[in-house]
């Protein structure tokens, strides 16, 4: 199946502490709703999260994992719908693959290499996220000398490392991880010149939605009343190439994509004829 870009993945946090929605979907029967609503806004994928990585969020079992997440999984695929497992375990990321899911997202860049090898044996794409350390401690103090240049290298390397495991380039995403170990600042950045990571030869996607530097901005505590905010990050990040978002409202970030996406286009369209 072939998508037109903007692709917007959808969040479906079936987890009981999520930072925006944790608590809301646990039941499957609402996750399950939940998704269908994610997928009328406008979302391609349905992206399943088991396990919060809010900073500070305390790990959670295998068991516990595999008990929230793959069920669901299992009946949106059954519905038809694309589905991506947001883990960073490999008995999770099999199980959710098994029961029809067709991506893994691991914040924690597929460090792990037997996550590699079951994304590979179930020839699943993939997002790779940059994230030091673990969510514990990601937070404290984080510090870079040139953090654009150190995410992507970082980047490189772990999609490199999937690509000799037998994923095949096409299918692998690469995400800087905003709000994972870095500071107002570096989330700025990271922002501004997402478009270098492009040049890497990947797919390019933004994870903004919600996060606390938009909340910041704004002097928003409450997670929910962020979209607006995740909306502009998205326009921007379209305008500098950007094509993949995840986001928990896709309404509102599909439609800022769109716009944004006429201007650009618009604007090349120019060029060409100019030229
Ligand atoms: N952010 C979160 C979780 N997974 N995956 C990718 N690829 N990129 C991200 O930026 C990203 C991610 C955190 O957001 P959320 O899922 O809403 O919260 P929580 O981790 O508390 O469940």
């Amino acid at each position: 199946m072939t998508i037109d870009a903007p692709i917007i993945m959808g969040i479906l946090n079936v987890t009981p502490d999520s930072f925006s929605d944790g608590g809301l979907f646990v039941d499957p029967d609402l996750a399950v709703e939940r998704a269908e609503a994610l997928v009328r806004d406008g979302a391609h994928i349905v992206d399943v999260g088991g396990e919060s990585t809010r900073p500070g969020a305390d790990p959670v079992s295998p068991e516990e994992e595999l008990r929230r997440a793959v069920p669901v999984v299992g009946r949106l695929a059954e519905r038809g719908h694309i589905v991506s497992i947001d883990t960073t375990k490999p008995e999770v990321a099999h199980a959710a693959l098994s029961a029809g899911a067709e991506i893994v997202n691991d914040v924690s860049g597929f460090r792990n290499p037997v996550m590699r090898e079951v994304a590979a044996q179930h020839k699943a794409g993939v997002v790779v996220m940059h994230m030091p350390g673990d969510p514990r401690t990601m937070q404290i103090d984080p510090r870079y000398e040139d953090v654009v240049g150190e995410v992507s290298r970082y980047l490189a390397a772990q999609a490199r490392l999937c690509e000799a495991a037998g994923i095949r380039s096409e299918s692998i995403c690469i995400d800087p991880g905003f709000g994972f170990g870095k500071n107002l600042e570096h989330n700025l950045e990271l922002l501004d010149r997402i478009g270098e990571l492009a040049d890497l030869g990947y797919v390019v996607m933004a994870g903004t939605s919600r996060k606390r530097f938009i909340g910041s901005i704004l002097g928003l505590e409450d997670p929910l009343a962020r979209d607006f905010g995740t909306a502009v990050t998205v326009a921007l990040a379209v305008e500098r190439g950007i094509s993949v978002f995840r986001v928990h409202d896709p309404s509102l970030s599909r439609e800022a994509a769109l716009v944004a996406r006429a201007i650009v286009g618009a604007r090349n369209t120019r060029r060409e004829l100019s030229s």
